[in-house]
Formats: C-alpha cells, structure tokens, sequence
C-alpha cells in the first residue's frame, strides 16, 4: 500500500478531491501553508494499493495547473537614507508537488 500525499494550490483543492471520490478513492485534505510563498495551499493524502498509484497521479496531473505568481524578494539589508526599489520575481507554482511513501501497516477500527 502506498500514501500518495500531493501539495496543490488552493484552487485545485476541490476539484482534485471531487475527481478522486469520483473515482473511487478515498482522500483527505489539509490546509497547509508553503514556506516560500507564505501563502495557503491545500495538501491532499490518498492512500491506496500500489496499483492504483498511477491512476491517482493521472487524476492529480489532469486536476491540477501550472500558475505564475509574482512575489517581492526581501528588502536587503541597507544603509540609513537608502531607499530600496523592490522589483518583484516570477515564481511557477504548482501543478502539484507529489511524495509517493510505502504505507507499512493499515488498519481502520
Ligand atoms: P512554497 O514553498 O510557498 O513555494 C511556492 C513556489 O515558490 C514553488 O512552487 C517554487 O516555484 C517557488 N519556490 C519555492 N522555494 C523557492 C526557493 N527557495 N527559491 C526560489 N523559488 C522557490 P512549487 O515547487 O510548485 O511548490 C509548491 C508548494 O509545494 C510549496 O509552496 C511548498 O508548500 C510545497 N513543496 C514544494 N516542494 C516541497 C518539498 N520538497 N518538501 C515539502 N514541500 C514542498
């Protein structure tokens, strides 16, 4: 058995976890923040049989998109009377960032 733990954007939250009970998995979804961003993402644990595994990452591939986001690097740090112009960076986000983990005991009571 393996748990497929997926990070997306917030905005494909949803969709993914429809997709998935549509297909007959079982899923659960954690409000997460990156580290990088600062900014709210959604993480996404499936587990399931190793033969599904691919399956579940077609259904995360197709549910879930590339974005650009812009963010401001941190002010350097400066001298009194300087004054720093932030120029704001392209990041790509996402589709998903996924860790496929052996599952080594199961038990539902
Ligand atoms: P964040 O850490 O907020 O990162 C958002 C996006 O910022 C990343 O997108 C990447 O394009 C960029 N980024 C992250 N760290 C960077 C750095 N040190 N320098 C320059 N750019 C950087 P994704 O790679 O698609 O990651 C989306 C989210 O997935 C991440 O949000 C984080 O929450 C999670 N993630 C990604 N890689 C991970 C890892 N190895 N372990 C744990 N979580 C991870």
């Amino acid at each position: 058995m393996k748990l497929v733990l997926s990070i997306v954007h917030s905005d494909d939250a949803r969709p993914l976890i429809d997709a998935l009970m549509q297909g007959g998995y079982r899923a659960t979804m954690i409000s997460t923040t990156g580290g990088f961003l600062r900014e709210g993402n959604a993480t996404i644990l499936v587990g399931t049989d190793d033969a599904n595994v691919p399956d579940v990452l077609r259904i995360i591939r197709e549910s879930c998109h590339t974005r650009t986001q812009y963010v401001n690097p941190l002010p350097p740090v400066m001298e009194s009377g300087e004054v720093y112009m932030p120029t704001p960076v392209e990041v790509q986000m996402g589709g998903a960032t996924v860790f496929v983990l052996e599952v080594t005991q199961f038990e539902r009571f």
